[in-house]
């Protein structure tokens, strides 16, 4: 409790600590984002995604930066599906992250993505819901653009942002059509290299293919992150999309459909933890991996058998 209060009131030592709480899900972890919970929704969130080196974090840094310029409190999120948030990755994204770190305001942290499907794990959410708590009023959440995980962030994020570069070989795969539905604002970075003009006209090329389906125009940005260049107009451009999103009221509607979402994945969750428990009472799976293997039975009547079990339970 105590604890809870520190964080409430912004200590990074108390931040840090629950963030490992719950990270590990310790006995006391919903009990903890209960009471965190009633004071959340007010941190805007940023996503970040694209392919591995293409300067998410450099892009990250450059906007908290700014962000931490114009008065408001930042807190930054990595998800690092590579290593786990001890590893080395953390470290190349503090060196990288130079500009923030000179803030004090700025709390950063790596993750691992073990545990949730697709990524971004339930530790994510809580994570910034701990952040949005002690009071950041952007949370930029930075993630490698691998399968589901675009997906996820968009769905996390109130602005998406994807990451681009040129000289990734062939256009079409590194512009997947479906992260042109999950965009809202495009980047193409290291724009110092061939080539970027190129992967500009064809984002845009798509974009007309695949437009949103409410009015913002997703705006294609070339930066040189490591030089500033272009983040001034990538900063506007967040602000603009986080005004029109307010303005049209679309902001209530997206954090609407994120809470669903959430209630609906931590029943799953639950429902998923109960059935694996009681599948450890009910006898054993290699038992039943025999009858099958054997063709005595099969898979589909395997569930029906033990569905009553659960049930009863
Ligand atoms: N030439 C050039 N290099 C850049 C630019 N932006 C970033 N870099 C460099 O590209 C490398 C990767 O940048 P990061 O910011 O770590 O990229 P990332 O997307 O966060 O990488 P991962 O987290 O490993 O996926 C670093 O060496 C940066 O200095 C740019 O605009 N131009
Ligand atoms: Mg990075």
């Amino acid at each position: 409790m105590e604890l809870i209060q520190e964080a409430l009131k912004g200590s990074e030592r108390a931040i840090a600590r629950l963030i490992t709480m719950v990270e590990n899900e310790m006995p006391s972890w919903r009990e903890t984002m209960r009471t965190i919970y009633a004071h959340t929704g007010k941190a805007y969130l940023l996503g970040f995604t694209g392919p591995t080196g293409s300067g998410k974090s450099t892009l990250v840094d450059r906007v908290a930066h700014l962000l931490c310029t114009n008065g408001y409190s930042v807190g930054i999120v990595a998800i690092d599906p590579s290593s786990p948030f001890t590893g080395g990755a953390l470290l190349g994204d503090r060196i990288r992250m130079r500009e923030v770190v000179t803030h004090e305001n700025v709390f950063i942290r790596s993750l691992g993505t073990r545990g949730g499907l697709g990524g971004l794990s339930q530790a994510t959410s809580d994570v910034i819901k701990i952040l949005d708590a002690a009071g950041k009023e952007f949370i930029l959440i930075e993630t490698i653009g691998i399968g589901q995980d675009e997906v996820e962030i968009a769905q996390i994020a109130d602005t998406s942002i994807v990451v681009s570069v040129p000289g990734l070989g062939d256009d079409i795969q590194t512009i997947k059509a479906g992260i042109m539905e999950i965009g809202e604002i495009f980047v193409v970075n290291k724009a110092d290299r061939e080539g970027a003009d190129h992967v500009v006209t064809m984002i845009k090329a798509m974009l007309d293919v695949h437009p949103l389906s409410d009015a913002w125009q997703q705006p294609v940005i070339k930066t040189v992150a490591t030089e500033n260049g272009g983040v001034d107009e990538l900063y506007e451009n967040i602000m603009l999309h986080r005004k029109y999103l307010l303005k049209s009221d679309l902001l209530a509607v997206k954090r609407k459909e994120r809470i669903g979402r959430e209630i609906t994945r931590l029943l799953e969750r639950r429902i998923a933890q109960y059935v694996h428990n009681q599948m450890k009472e009910i006898g054993s799976l290699e038992d039943l991996v025999e009858e099958v293997t054997r063709r005595e039975t099969d898979p589909y009547s395997c569930v029906d058998r033990l569905l009553p079990l659960v049930e009863k339970k």
